[in-house]
């Protein structure tokens, strides 16, 4: 039976959606608009529609790329709905020359089209630029311009022809919810309409709606200023443009003074994200009525907001002359913490979806997608960053988004290192041993909220001369240090706060038969083992990689990778019957990862448990005191030394810490941060969910099928991965690449080229201080993935020489764990 589906908006990402929902054979669709069709008076009614599609996240690239062959190929009575002008971004400084560099490189890893120009090349593709202002320009030539509307129209003139229904003046005021507070309709100001599937696409009242369904969307609707000029000579004359085509220059940034530029015919249109952040209320946002045809997402234009934007527009593109604004306006549309969208199926109220925070950019790709996930339960791409369930409870308060949207907002031109933290909102979450870590002079990152050593100063006395000097970029937020720390726990033992690691625990009398047919491998085991196991989707990609350690009989405690993990088990959890119940206990434990030779000499005097290898192995768990600290023991090593990760309440944390710095300093006990912990899993090759593998692999694409036990019984994405298998070997791998120099460290993201062609990109990176050498994780084509291969990574434009290798790169034999 087809599904009663209501789409809540009729901007781009609501008729955009009612397409491809409809051309996968839905068509009891009813699209509920609370303004007019089809310029409804939300974001998309005035958006210049500018498309660059390069972007540091493959997901985001693919979502573009798909919107702009979408739109090329839409008309809407034979006009255009995008014109490919081409992109042109410009840099005016040396360090937006390496930016401009870098962005060649997610062009080349995930297949846009672009390359570097020098200024004189620039000024030919935008003849009115200064072409002395201009040291580099990035040229896209499949970029270009949307027409918003018209591509919204032609959507849904597209679903109409299928019978979807557009009902305008329908202004959605509350859900209506059924059997297990699944969705079963909404209610607009007139009338109830029945749904089994309800999607918000809400634009920048996403919010509001989500309100409806008891959720909280960290959405801030955030004005950004828009000015056309007066006619210009320059563009006088169908010069560029014909009436019909409106632009023919390319699209032009000029990111150094957060800007942006596209022709109007012979006006020039200017959008400017140097000024103030003006965010706005959800509880105050004006809606469309019938009386006024104002839209509600255009605020009136304040003039001196834009004074200074004007003038570096005009110092760039001296034709602006003596031009001026004749009309501007400030326009409304959201802004989240991360830039991402929010997509995906509400936790709280099943059945209710949200495509939320998309830009027209990506709008086509992202209607697909969800599309694909509301229809098979699975999206085919990767959307880990864009699921709404991706938080942690503080960034979902109001106060905490709102200012990282306002950080967004400032730098959404700005040059971002990877591992660049935000500055505000912090300290939120610290673990028990942040005061000491801070006495060691901690250099604090964030993750998911949570304060994370990068490396102590403290350690700034240890031996760092064989650790390598490395480029700029390699080494912000970098120090020598961590290089110290890495050996600390190669050849003494060090102490990793393991805090921040998400943990669950899941008990009751169909705790394990849950588990079983969540995960890939075999956890029907004893009391106090411990498994490496993945989470699967129905398609059989990645979903997650998981610890499980069974403390009872039903009872287990499981590492995670975050706040995802646990909505998928939610999700899964059986009828309501109380046989399994789960439970997030990070916030409420802390946890040390113990580890190097030492580990154990440290250890064994604090317990009367015996931690000896017979009595303890490997992948094993035990209950024990340390001190007088009652802890969880488990005995993995994602750095691949022996040792324990200690867990307990976050009470005891700090006397934990204590005892085992204080039993430590005989041993040379080092406290190690996460610069360290992520060269030594490099070097054992480690994966990091999310990095280096996601929901588009399988576990044997990334070198994980040790961790499947397929005849174990029925498991999710069980048919799917046997279906794989029968399809033959993968096409694709990662592996670990060895660079040639030692004082070449990459990022990730980078493309990789054999025989002169980008293969394949980088997933993680670093520098491995027990091999020595540096070390790049990439995905290639199975037929260069055997080791020997020899490859180049392009980084900041240079081809840096590198080797697959074979895998692990470090302690193959395991001798350093197993003893
Ligand atoms: P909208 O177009 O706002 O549609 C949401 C719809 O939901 C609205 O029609 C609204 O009336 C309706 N609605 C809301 N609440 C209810 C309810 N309770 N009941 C019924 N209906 C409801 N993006 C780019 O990619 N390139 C650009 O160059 C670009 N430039 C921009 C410039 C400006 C000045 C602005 C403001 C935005 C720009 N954007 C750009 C962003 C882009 O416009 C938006 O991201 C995009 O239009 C959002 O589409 P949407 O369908 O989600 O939202
Ligand atoms: N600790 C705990 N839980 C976790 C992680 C952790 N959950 C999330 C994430 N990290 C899971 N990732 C890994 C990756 C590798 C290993 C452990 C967790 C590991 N692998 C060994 C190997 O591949 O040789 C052993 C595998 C096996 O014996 O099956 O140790 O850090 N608690």
């Amino acid at each position: 039976m087809t599904p009663r589906i209501v789409l809540i908006g009729a901007g781009i990402v609501g008729c955009a959606l009612a397409d491809e929902l409809s051309a996968r054979g839905w068509s009891e669709i009813t699209v509920l608009e609370q303004g007019p069709l089809f310029a409804t008076g939300g974001s998309t009614s005035h958006a210049p529609g500018l498309v660059f599609q390069t972007n540091p996240s493959r997901t985001m690239i693919g979502f573009a790329a798909y919107t702009v062959e979408k739109y090329n190929a839409l008309t809407l009575a034979g006009r255009w709905a995008f014109r490919q002008v081409g992109g042109l971004e410009v840099a005016t400084t040396p360090a937006r020359v390496e930016e401009l560099k870098r962005k060649l490189g997610y062009a080349a890893s995930w297949g846009v089209q672009a390359e570097l120009l020098d200024p004189d090349q620039c000024a030919q593709l935008h003849p009115l630029l200064d072409r002395d202002q201009v040291l580099a320009g990035y040229h896209t030539p499949h970029d270009g311009l949307a027409k918003p509307l018209r591509a919204a129209e032609a959507q849904a003139r597209a679903a109409i022809a299928r019978g979807v229904r557009f009902l305008p003046w329908q202004r959605v005021v509350a859900l209506e919810t059924g059997g297990g507070g699944r969705v079963a309709g909404v209610r607009t100001e007139q009338e109830v309409y029945p749904a089994d599937i309800v999607v918000s696409c809400a634009g920048y009242w996403g919010a509001r709606i989500a309100r409806m369904a008891g959720t909280s969307l960290p959405l801030t609707p955030m004005a950004h200023q828009y000015a056309m000029t007066t006619p210009l000579a320059a563009l006088a004359a169908d010069r560029f443009s014909t009436a019909a085509s409106e632009a023919g220059l390319p699209i032009l940034r000029h990111q150094d003074r957060d800007l942006y530029f596209r022709e109007h015919r012979d006006r020039l249109g200017i959008g400017s994200y140097a000024h103030r952040p003006m965010p706005l209320e959800t509880g105050n946002l004006a809606d469309p009525t019938p009386a006024d045809t104002g839209m509600p997402s255009q605020l009136a234009f304040t003039a001196d907001d834009f004074a200074p934007a004007w003038a570096d527009a005009a110092a760039l593109l001296p034709a602006l002359g003596s031009a001026k604004v004749e009309e501007g306006f400030n326009g409304i549309f959201s802004f989240t913490p991360d830039g991402f969208p929010l997509l995906g199926e509400s936790a709280q109220v099943p059945g209710c979806w949200f495509a939320e925070a998309v830009w027209i950019t990506h709008s086509a790709g992202v209607a697909r997608a969800v599309a694909e996930w509301i229809r098979t339960g699975t999206p085919d791409v990767d959307v880990h960053e864009c699921d709404l369930n991706r938080f942690e409870a503080v960034q979902l308060a109001p106060t905490y988004h709102r200012t990282r949207s306002c950080r967004n907002f400032i730098e959404v031109y700005d040059i971002i290192h990877p591992l660049q933290p935000s500055e505000q909102n912090r300290p939120a979450r610290v673990s028990p041993f942040y005061a000491r870590q801070s006495e060691l002079g901690a250099v604090f990152l964030e993750a998911g909220g949570w304060e994370r050593p990068q490396w102590f100063e403290a350690n700034a006395a240890l031996d760092t001369s064989a650790v390598p000097a490395r480029g700029d970029w390699a080494s912000r937020y970098w120090s020598p240090i961590a290089g110290a720390e890495a050996q600390a726990a190669r050849e003494r033992v060090a102490l990793f706060d393991m805090t921040p690691l998400a943990r669950l625990e899941v008990q009751g009398s169909g705790a394990l038969a849950f588990l079983q047919r969540m995960t890939t491998n075999q956890l029907d085991k004893p009391i106090g083992a411990v498994t490496y196991t993945l989470l699967l989707d129905e398609a059989a990609g990645v979903r997650s990689d998981l610890t499980v350690a069974r403390i009872g009989p039903e009872l287990f405690q499981i590492g995670t990778n975050g706040p995802l993990d646990l909505d998928w088990f939610r999700r899964h959890l059986p009828a309501d019957d109380g046989s399994v119940q789960i439970r997030d206990i990070t916030a409420g434990t802390c946890c040390i990862g113990v580890w190097g030779p030492h580990a154990r000499d440290l250890v064994q005097p604090l317990t009367d448990t015996d931690f000896s290898h017979a009595a303890f192995g490997y992948f094993k768990a035990r209950q024990a005191y340390v001190g007088d600290v009652p802890v969880t023991a488990l005995r993995v090593s994602y750095v691949g030394e022996l040792g324990w990760e200690l867990y307990t309440s976050a009470d005891l944390g700090l006397r934990l810490w204590d005892a085992l710095w204080h039993a430590g300093q005989p041993f040379g006990v080092t406290a190690a941060g996460r610069s360290a912990f992520s060269s030594l899993r490099l070097e054992k090759g480690y994966r990091l969910w999310g990095t280096d593998m996601t929901a588009e692999h399988t576990p044997d694409e990334a070198g994980l099928g040790f961790a499947v036990k397929a005849d174990k019984g029925e498991f999710l994405g069980r048919e799917a991965l046997l279906r794989r298998h029968e399809a033959g070997p993968p096409a694709l791998r990662l592996v670990p690449l060895l660079l040639d120099r030692v004082e070449d460290v990459v990022m990730g993201r980078e493309p990789v080229f054999h025989d002169g062609k980008p293969v394949g990109y980088v997933t993680s990176a670093g520098f491995g201080y027990s091999i020595g050498r540096s070390i790049a994780y990439a995905w290639l084509p199975s037929s260069i993935a055997e080791p020997g291969s020899s490859v180049e990574i392009e980084y900041f434009g240079e081809r840096l020489r590198a080797v697959t290798a074979a895998e692990p790169l470090f302690d193959a034999a395991m001798t350093k764990i197993r003893r």
